[in-house]
């Protein structure tokens, strides 16, 4: 019976490993420079940690990548030649210098426009977008054609298919006003550009005041009112104005767009056509009793355990994909949770407190909670340390009978229509990174004096693998997802039938140095992921789909031929 179950094992692994496989094959690494010293464009500099870059675009028929710092000092948007995937090439630099502006959060490129959204320098100020004609290779010339005032601190946008409407996700985070010196909470909004024949662009700004006469119901279907104010101290916050957009997607029909409102852990689908918001969904919280999850920072290594826990889905940021012909949302599950501090905001408050502290302070029902849980709080290696929720899960007598984790830890599918949740990648993407790099598993990238092995399992007590950037396309006839973590690595999963399948998972850079020396030696790879973008066959230069990769600690570019690979046995 021994020998007949070893025979069965041998066939099943010569069965998984036979199959081909998508891959990722490394076509090139850049970093990007920071600054240019004295603005000199031939003396550029170069570091670790800079935000030298963010957001990028490409421009399909140009092969052209913009990739967007995120510095208030300096504003750059890098125009990089993608003929040669392998050998990418700054063909200019564009530097915003408007005073008046933050720093660039978010960049989109259509057939005749470049769209660049920038946030105020005065916190709860309205920020804008900027127009521009694509690079003119022949002239070397970038041409700014627009400037349209948005609503507060723009986080992310999206555009149709044609490019006539640009959808804007104002975040509008709480701030101190400068003017005042306290505390200020900025509603949230969307904007839509809407293109017109005249070549101006009409304006809507849509706020969501309306949502808060239905305060109640939205709390009842799990949405989060995170930051209520404070009425002893004479602060009041709406629940508008702690609704705060982080991330659009819009639909392929282009009538619908989808915006994740990450701290509420809700998503507003807004009709485009008639330009009204159709609803605010909750997108409830995951059950762990089928998963297995890692939710300490102090054994220094995987340890994906069992814990009778939740977590918000809360996504950092949305997609759409289309499988077998019906459109879903995707969501990257980030999690996020919300913190104010009397310095930054003018106030303190904290969303979240680690699992024993919680229990320390007597915030939990010890009385009403299963005593294997109790038992894990205050154990570090276990739940002691994992950051949960002071806001949710209280019971009837007013204390916290179920524990609130922050982010998924995966990614989701939801219906389009019905917004109901279809699929959820469970623990995969901790699972697989505890297979394939246990060495750097839920590690961070934050101290360039240590390596990534001694930053290893950082972030398991906050919110794990983090995905924050996801990228929809197609190879060959299979739909593909490109998901890419806080952490430096990037997941391939294929999207046949309505689930989301592992295919790989690459982490591009070394581990036997500190991060400082793997930066300067072109080696650190692309830390803290920040977007993703998939280029299609029909798109790319040389007829094979290629992703590429942004790390904002690292402030990198890399790029990736998608290919199917029979894998190694
Ligand atoms: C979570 O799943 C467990 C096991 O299936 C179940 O007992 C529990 O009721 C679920 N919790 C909720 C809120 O549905
Ligand atoms: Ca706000
Ligand atoms: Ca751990």
């Amino acid at each position: 019976e021994s020998t007949m179950r070893s025979l069965f094992v041998f066939f099943a692994i010569l069965l998984a490993h036979s199959e081909a496989r998508l891959q990722l094959s490394r076509q090139s690494y850049m970093k990007l420079p920071y600054q240019f010293t004295n603005g000199d464009p031939t003396n550029p500099r170069y570091g670790l940690f800079q935000n030298a870059a963010h957001k990028a675009a490409f421009h399909t028929v140009d092969k052209i990548l913009y990739v967007a710092s995120a510095r208030s000092t300096e504003k750059y948007l890098h125009i990089i030649d993608m003929n040669n995937p392998a050998s990418p090439s700054i063909l200019m630099t564009h530097v915003f210098d408007n005073a008046v502006d933050g720093m660039i959060t978010s960049v989109k490129a259509c057939t005749d426009t470049i769209a660049v959204t920038l946030t105020a320098a005065d916190p709860v100020a309205e920020g804008h977008i900027e127009l521009f004609t694509p690079y003119n290779r022949a002239d070397r010339v970038f041409t700014r054609v627009g400037r349209i005032a948005v609503g507060v601190h723009p986080k992310d946008m999206a555009a149709t298919s044609d490019c006539t409407r640009l959808v804007v996700a104002n975040e509008g985070p709480v701030a101190i006003n400068p003017v005042s010196g306290t505390l200020s909470d900025p509603e949230g909004s969307v904007t839509i550009i809407v293109r017109n024949d005249q070549g101006f662009p009409v304006e809507i700004n849509m706020g969501f005041q309306q949502l808060n006469d239905r305060v109640v119901d939205y709390i009842t279907n799990g949405v989060r009112y995170v930051f209520r104010g404070d009425h002893g101290v004479g602060i009041v916050n709406t629940f508008s104005q702690d609704l705060e957009p982080e991330s659009v997607t819009i639909s392929n029909d282009d009538r619908f767009a989808f915006v994740s409102c990450q701290e509420n852990n809700a998503v507003l689908k807004i009709d485009l056509f008639n330009q009204r918001i159709i609803e605010l969904y909750a997108l409830g919280a995951k059950n762990w009793t089928s998963y297995n999850l890692d939710a300490s920072d102090q054994n220094d290594a995987a340890n994906l355990r069992f814990h009778t826990v939740y977590s918000f889905y809360q996504p950092g940021k949305l997609a759409y994909g289309v499988v077998d012909g019906k459109g879903y949302l995707v969501s990257a599950d980030t999690g996020k949770a919300k913190t104010l501090t009397t310095a930054q905001h003018g106030y303190a408050f904290s969303d979240n407190t680690r699992a024993r502290v919680a229990y320390n302070d007597g915030e939990l029902d010890i009385t009403t909670m299963d005593p294997t849980l109790l038992s894990q709080i205050q154990d570090n290696q276990q739940l002691g340390r994992v950051h949960m929720s002071r806001v949710d899960g209280y019971n009837i007598f007013n204390r916290i009978g179920d524990v609130f984790l922050f982010g998924g830890r995966g990614i989701s599918l939801w219906d389009s229509t019905t917004m109901a949740h279809v699929f959820d990648s469970g623990d995969d993407l901790e699972r697989r990174a505890s297979q394939f790099y246990p060495n750097t598993f839920n590690g961070d990238c934050s101290n360039g004096n240590q390596s990534p092995t001694q930053q290893v399992d950082e972030r398991s007590d906050d919110m794990g693998p983090e995905p924050q950037a996801l990228a929809t396309g197609t190879v060959g006839t299979t739909p593909v997802l490109i998901v890419g973590s806080r952490n430096g690595l990037i997941y391939v999963f294929n999207m046949r039938g309505v689930s989301a399948n592992f295919e790989s998972v690459h982490r591009e850079g070394s581990t036997n140095d500190i991060w400082n020396n793997l930066y300067a030696n072109d080696a650190a790879g692309d830390q803290m992921i920040s977007d993703i973008g998939f280029v299609g066959a029909g798109d790319s230069p040389s007829g094979t789909p290629f992703v590429y990769v942004i790390g904002q600690a690292t402030g990198s570019l890399s790029v990736y031929n998608v290919v199917d690979m029979p894998d190694i046995f």
